[in-house]
């Protein structure tokens, strides 16, 4: 266990396993027992396989000896980075079986991401495609091998070079060690996070499982249900809010696909009889002017998920109207824990203007003022939250952890909520330093100390703006040292340094001096309201 980790007060864990959220089963638990239901059903699709639930779990068990040859154990940290495929789904379930835990990435990380998530966690493993979206692995594989000691392997889907063929492991006929128990540490969750280096969530199988067995209830999900996976998979939203794994819970089929433009999507969505799919707000209109251009109909599907960032009124709207036979669900979550849905029966108002109610009747959810003094019900404030699958801590984060939790055990959320009279919480905005990229997340305060790190910027700061598609863009205000810095450099230098493109400032404005508060801050405020009001000028 890692050193500042604390687990659940021991009264706590004790409560929610005597309420029976936790069940005492691991993830491997849950996949043998419907293995054994279902084993002729089709478990998952993806672009080159089509696997049932006895085909899933023999190749989970290939990939458990192959992982066990190569010496990874029990606690060993393996990153998996790979696109939305039925591979992905093996190896973590591989993982899980050895008390391995897999450490989430996303398919933009590039070395900076990585490297980071490979030190921080001493990973010994690092599990790619070999080309994904024209991007190739291999290459970042190796520049972060060179810089990280622990990584002994890298595992390949596809073409390995001279790494080693995931799909090529020797498997020596030993029996694999005892399986880990339900209390255990089951992966490391990514988080949006608001500091200098993305912090990394410790999830148990235990209190994972619970959020994700409450949520396939909450969806109604069953082994009649096909989920069409096209958000990256290792984000939580599509591993928990109930994806993948509430779809496998419940015996129905998950259709991995690699890319979520709806020239590929829809096709995918029509072949397959999706009956329900997760979507950021962004997606929303591109997949319905679609439908409509095609005048496509699509009669099976019955649930369409929205959430990762603010969806409007006025889409949630169009949707309705769009797609009268599919019931709207906004979703609010994190991988920090609480998950909050608009039931499927919730009248339409509900759906329409609210981001819905917490899974469990023991989330604590508690709106507070700036400094910490509850709200009542319909004001504004800071979210804090406490229940049977919130963290109480981020992995070897000390200091952080003091911040990012309360004395009390509190995660501040730094969403800025209200809850109406019938329980339903509506997200009003944000006080972390966070720009929220239609669903992808970045942390100003990452950026800004890469991008204080070019010789020319003097200082900077990063702030969201307004952007019709993705609803907000991030902007970049740098003073320099001198004045023939151009953006494009700074770009050019963010991209060297292997930073994640969606991380990249999409606007880059030179300012003499950063406008300060009264304590001495810099105004973020200011600045947001700076930019607003150029673009705006700038459209007129
Ligand atoms: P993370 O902590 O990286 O998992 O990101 C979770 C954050 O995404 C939340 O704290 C919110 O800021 C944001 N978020 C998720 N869902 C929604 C939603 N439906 N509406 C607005 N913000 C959301
Ligand atoms: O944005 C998120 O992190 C998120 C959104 C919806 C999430 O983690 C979830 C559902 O579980």
């Amino acid at each position: 266990m890692f050193e500042d980790w604390k687990p659940w007060p021991a009264a706590e864990a004790q409560r929610y396993r005597d309420k029976g959220y936790w069940i005492g089963q691991t993830f491997n638990d849950m996949l043998a027992h419907v293995v054994q239901q279902h084993a002729q059903r089709t478990a998952l699709v993806s672009e080159h396989c089509r696997w049932t639930y006895a085909q899933l779990q023999a190749q989970v068990e290939r990939y458990a000896l192959g992982f066990h040859a190569l010496g990874i154990r029990a606690q060993d940290k393996v990153v998996v980075q790979l696109p939305n495929c039925a591979e992905l789904v093996a190896v973590v379930f591989a993982l899980f079986r050895l008390g391995a835990l897999p450490v989430f990435a996303l398919p933009p990380h590039r070395q900076f991401e990585i490297g980071h998530f490979c030190r921080h966690t001493e990973a010994v493993a690092y599990v790619i495609a070999d080309v994904f979206a024209g991007y190739d692995y291999r290459q970042l594989a190796r520049t972060v091998q060179a810089s990280v000691s622990s990584l002994q392997h890298v595992l390949v889907l596809g073409d390995a070079q001279e790494f080693i063929d995931l799909n090529q492991m020797a498997m020596p006929d030993t029996p694999l060690p005892a399986a880990p128990q339900s209390d255990a540490l089951a992966f490391l969750q990514l988080s949006g996070g608001s500091t200098g280096t993305p912090k990394l969530i410790p999830r148990t199988h235990d209190d994972y499982l619970y959020s994700v067995l409450a949520s396939a209830r909450i969806c109604a999900l069953s082994a009649d249900s096909v989920y069409m996976n096209v958000i990256p998979a290792a984000h939580n939203f599509a591993m928990s809010s109930p994806g993948w794994l509430g779809v496998l819970s419940q015996g129905g089929t998950v259709v991995m696909c690699p890319n979520p433009s709806p020239d590929v999507a829809l096709p995918w969505m029509q072949r397959e009889k999706v009956t329900m799919t997760a979507l950021v707000p962004p997606l929303v209109p591109v997949w319905l002017d679609a439908m409509e251009r095609q005048a496509m109909d699509l009669p099976d599907w019955r649930v369409l998920q929205v959430g990762g960032a603010a969806f409007g009124y006025a889409m949630a709207e169009r949707v309705v109207h769009a797609l009268p036979h599919t019931v709207l669900q906004q979703v609010f979550g994190m991988a920090e824990g609480l998950v909050c849905y608009t039931r499927l029966d919730d009248p339409l108002e509900v759906i329409l203007n609210t981001q819905g109610s917490p899974i469990s009747p023991d989330d604590e959810v508690r709106i507070v003022d700036d400094e910490d003094r509850p709200l009542s019900d319909g004001q504004a404030g800071h979210l804090q939250t406490r229940g049977p699958y919130t963290i109480r801590a981020y992995y070897k984060a000390a200091e952080h952890n003091a911040q990012a939790f309360t004395h009390d055990g509190f995660y501040r959320t730094g969403d800025i909520v209200k809850r109406r009279p019938d329980g339903n919480v509506c997200v009003e905005g944000r006080a972390k330093d966070q720009i929220n990229r239609g669903g992808e997340k970045v942390s100003a305060e990452e950026v800004e100390h890469q991008l204080r790190q070019h010789g020319a910027v003097l200082d900077c700061a990063i702030v969201a703006m307004p952007d019709v598609h993705l609803g907000e863009k991030s902007c970049a205000f740098v003073v320099r040292r001198d004045d023939t810095l151009r953006a494009i450099e700074l770009t050019r230098f963010l991209r060297e340094q292997g930073l994640a493109a969606y991380k990249i400032p999409d606007r880059i404005e030179f300012i003499a001096q950063l406008p300060k508060t009264p304590v001495g801050k810099v105004s973020k405020k200011q600045l947001r309201q700076a930019i607003s009001e150029r673009l705006q000028a700038l459209s007129q």
